[in-house]
């Protein structure tokens, strides 16, 4: 076929270096920059056997997230905006250690087992962040998706979320939204204005104010371009925005969360809030520092608690029977998981580290709130959970109260990004919370007192011989390992430490 001598040609423009082995992890492949051309344009031709597959558009997102600016990476978006089905990973991986000479035959080995009709039509998004590296990488995803046919759509630089959003908008026909970045920030601020109208009376104009880390990276620039459509109802000062710093350099969401201090080159008072996004703006954390100068951090735990009562209160007010859980990983603060099963009484689910576990663990609730402790999460809403929202808030013999509560519930499900974790979503989300409920962010980080914890990593030689059971709560390999944590960890009260091989560093990583 004509495609694959285009295929042959054009992979040669694009060489894999001899003996490089590389993986699809966690999130897809990272690595420094200098070492991912070849993969890019080979992803740029999986992702249009992934849409011949699947008849829908498919995403390819170049992006190392909150990693350093000399690396990047690329991740696969599936068509209803979430991360690439687990079975393609493997592909994914073959496809990146083909050698020059053998790729025709790994391409072919994909068509074949997943038995793919090559005539079908096939479409794909692409995006990129602001890393120096990005333009040429994004430029190779789409000469792989031309050497195979495949049409494209370059959205340039987009956060990750925004074009996991993009992607659902258009294979929904619509339905999610429009498939731009205006027609993103229309659906998400409209419904931030609706939800902010409903203030409390105690909140003032100060509470408007939020001071933002950009991480000098790709959110910087959208927020940026989002302010217009806030009319005034959120003020941001934008700090960390690109022009000076390095991306990701002691700032963003990562280093906040690391190191639990402020990020450099924010200026904020005492007792005001701040947020910080990371490199490709799908994790945020917030904080403030008390008077007596000590930094107090809200993590994506605090945020899990926040927006779960936020979400069952309102449907108490509904008088609406839908079943609501928090999903969490092992970083998990105790002190929230405790507070969430025995104040709030919400079920919570721990799940692996990583996005698309958390995330198909939280589908099988009416109502999923998802964070890890990194800040990265969202809210999902099953297609029945929303259409009773929407029922009850259209029904014209609902009392007010309910009508009231069932407006908030339908303009929150709005204001949400579904298909991942959305620093811009979330931080519009917790912005609204904390006006309806007139809460300042000390009584937010009130909610319960975290646990002290420390996160630490390790450089081994082979991460792989540690093998973890129980959603990585125990090892189960090297031998004795866990014993020697257990004994450790008997000698404290209230205590829990963890080791797990990393999915995306040579590190093995540990809480305690
Ligand atoms: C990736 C994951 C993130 C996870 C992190 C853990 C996505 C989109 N991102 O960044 O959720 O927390 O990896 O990294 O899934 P680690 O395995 O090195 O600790
Ligand atoms: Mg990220």
């Amino acid at each position: 076929m004509a495609h694959f001598q285009d295929v042959s040609k054009q992979s040669s423009l694009h060489p894999k270096p001899a003996e490089l082995v590389s993986q699809y992890g966690t999130a897809g492949f990272r690595a420094n920059a200098k070492l991912l051309d070849h993969i890019m344009f080979r992803m740029g031709l999986l992702a249009v056997l992934r849409s011949k597959k699947t008849k829908a558009t498919i995403g390819v997102m170049v992006t190392a997230s909150h990693n350093p600016e000399e690396d990047n990476g690329v991740k696969l978006i599936d068509p209803m905006g979430e991360m690439l089905l687990q079975t393609w990973e493997s592909y994914a991986t073959q496809l990146a250690n083909a050698e020059q000479e053998d790729l025709l035959t790994a391409l072919k080995d994909v068509i074949e087992k997943e038995a793919i009709n090559m005539s079908q039509e096939a479409t794909v998004f692409v995006g990129k962040d602001t890393r120096s590296s990005s333009s040429s990488l994004s430029q190779a995803v789409l000469d792989g998706v031309s050497a195979l046919g495949g049409h494209s759509k370059d959205y340039g630089l987009v956060t990750t979320p925004q074009l996991h959003y993009m992607v659902r908008c258009q294979n929904t026909q619509g339905q999610y939204g429009e498939a731009t970045v205006e027609g993103y920030y229309r659906k998400l601020c409209q419904a931030f204005i609706q939800l902010i109208k409903n203030k409390a009376s105690n909140c003032t104009d100060d509470q408007k104010h939020l001071s933002v880390d950009g991480a000098n990276g790709i959110g910087a620039l959208k927020v940026h371009e989002m302010e217009s459509h806030l009319k005034k109802e959120l003020l941001i000062s934008l700090f960390n925005d690109g022009s000076k710093g390095k991306l990701n350099y002691q700032c963003g969401a990562d280093f906040v969360k690391v190191q639990q201090k402020p990020p450099t080159g924010i200026e904020i008072n005492p007792g005001e809030r701040g947020c910080s996004f990371d490199g490709d703006a799908d994790r945020i954390v917030y904080y403030y520092t008390d008077s007596d100068g000590r930094f107090h951090l809200l993590d994506g735990d605090k945020i899990a608690t926040l927006i779960s009562t936020f979400l069952k209160e309102l449907l108490t007010q509904a008088g609406l029977d839908l079943k609501i859980a928090v999903v969490q990983t092992a970083y998990a603060n105790g002190s929230s998981t405790h507070y969430l099963e025995n104040t709030m009484k919400v079920t919570v689910r721990c799940t692996k580290t990583g996005v698309k576990h958390l995330h198909h663990a939280a589908q099988e609730f009416d109502i999923g709130v998802y964070f890890e402790a990194n800040g990265h999460g969202t809210v999902l809403f099953s297609e029945a959970a929303e259409e009773k929202i929407q029922q009850l808030a259209e029904n014209p013999s609902t009392d007010d109260e309910r009508k009231r509560a069932a407006l908030l519930l339908r303009n929150t499900v709005y204001v949400i990004n579904q298909t991942v974790g959305d620093a811009i979503s979330d931080m519009l989300l917790i912005e609204a919370i904390l006006a309806i409920k007139g809460m300042t962010i000390q009584q937010w980080d009130a909610m319960y007192t975290d646990l002290p914890n420390r996160q630490l990593k390790v450089k081994v030689s082979d991460r792989r011989v540690i093998d973890t059971t129980d959603a990585e709560r125990r090892a189960v390999s090297p031998a004795g390992l866990q014993e020697a944590i257990d004994s450790l960890v008997k000698k404290y009260r209230q205590a829990r430490s963890f080791v797990r091989p990393s999915g995306t560093e040579d590190v093995v990583k540990s809480l305690r």
